[in-house]
């Protein structure tokens, strides 16, 4: 039996980045409900993914999204981010509310169109350099809505050619990962519909190239540590987009919905190395929190993460090695369920403790009067959406 004692030190170097637009207010395409203390500007939004990292010690980087998080001076930005004690992570691009990515951007028809989008991110490569970012991360809306609409192969060559021309203007330390998902906003065919497109896509373009898994972007029932499992071995996952779902992109708290597949998922990236602190693999959030309070639902959301990654290093490697090879079938099943059903709860509530955080994260953040706070001070000029 692997002991909580055994893996508490792996519990270390656990950093999940939070996205900006969790602490915006969201909805679904029927309403967008507002919420007290809603950030109006990028800098209260990266103050309360500090705080988030405040009470957990997980949360060190914030993503941002261009263009909601733009501003005049990213180099100030950053140092405001650092004051408050975290770093500016992943720059997330967007070609999808301009009506000229109506019918696509890096995958338009129109080669005009096509530059454009490109040259998106070549502005997301700019203000990357200016805050210190390693990652660009590129999900495409692009895709079409019914069938002989667009031409779905060429369109293919069309997204090659764009990615290249953004893959070459990467720096040194810089990368790329490519995002898929199966369907939304276009419902007949997506252009990264799959791990297979992004993984064909990103191979074409070189090592600084990766694939992004957001785990809600499946059709239901798929193996999702099995992509895990797959792309670790091939050296191609970049990060994840973490989050939960009960039918397609409900982008709900992650382990809510399916504690155990959090589980399997996390076991995967231990047992291919991505867990260890320099295998490149960047584990993200991509949430809303449509009608719950933002802050205590990303706390919530991170130590989700972390209670999983705890209970997966729990799984005794060893002894499911041994019975897999003797062929036991069962045997090897119950080690893993073992691992699942340990409750570390209260080992993690002393260990985190014992590095000088709250036990309990969400009681202290309750408790601490930061909420009643930003509710009080946030008053006047306009909350931010996503
Ligand atoms: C969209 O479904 C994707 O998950 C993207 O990662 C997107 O950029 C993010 O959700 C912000 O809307
Ligand atoms: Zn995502
Ligand atoms: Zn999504």
């Amino acid at each position: 039996m692997t002991t909580f004692e055994q893996i508490a030190p792996q519990l270390e170097h656990q950093a999940i980045e939070v996205p900006s637009w969790a602490y915006g207010n969201s909805g679904t395409r029927f309403k967008v409900f507002g919420s007290p203390g809603t950030p109006r500007t990028v800098e209260e939004k990266i103050a309360d993914a500090a705080t988030v990292n405040r009470f957990t010690g997980l949360a060190p980087k914030v993503a941002l999204h261009i263009p909601w998080d733009k501003v005049e001076d990213y180099s100030a930005l950053t140092d405001y981010a650092r004051e408050q004690g975290v770093e500016i992570g992943t720059i997330n691009s967007n070609t999808f509310q301009d009506d000229d990515y109506k019918l696509g951007g890096l995958t338009h028809h129109d080669p005009t169109i096509r530059q454009k989008a490109v040259d998106h991110h070549f502005e997301c490569i700019d203000i990357m350099h200016a805050t210190g970012s390693q990652d660009l991360k590129i999900w495409l809306a692009d895709g079409s809505n019914y069938p002989g609409q667009a031409d779905i192969r060429a369109r293919q060559d069309w997204l090659n050619e764009s990615l290249q021309k953004i893959y070459e203007r990467l720096g040194e330390e810089q990368r790329l990962v490519l995002e898929y998902k199966i369907f939304e906003p276009a419902f007949y065919h997506m252009d990264v519909p799959d791990w297979g497109t992004a993984l064909v896509q990103v191979q074409s373009l070189g090592e600084k190239a990766m694939v992004c898994l957001d785990t809600g972007h499946h059709a239901p029932s798929t193996n999702i540590e099995f992509i895990v499992a797959q792309l670790l071995r091939v050296g191609k996952l970049g990060s994840f987009d973490f989050n939960s779902r009960f039918y397609a992109d409900d982008d709900l708290i992650v382990g809510s919905a399916d504690p155990f597949q959090l589980f399997r998922i996390l076991f995967e990236v231990i047992r291919g190395g991505g867990y260890e602190p320099d295998s490149g693999v960047a584990f993200m959030l991509d949430q809303c929190h449509n009608i719950e309070k933002k802050i205590p639902g990303q706390i919530r959301s991170v130590l989700n993460v972390q209670e999983m990654t705890a209970r997966a290093l729990l799984v005794d490697r060893d002894a499911l090695n041994q019975a897999q090879q003797a062929g036991n079938v069962l045997g090897a099943h119950e080690v893993f369920m073992d691992a699942f059903y340990t409750d570390v709860r209260a080992d993690l509530a002393a260990w985190r403790e014992s590095r000088g955080l709250p036990g309990n994260p969400m009681r202290a953040y309750a408790e601490s009067g930061y909420q009643e706070k930003i509710e009080a001070d946030r008053v006047g000029g306009t909350q931010m959406s996503w």
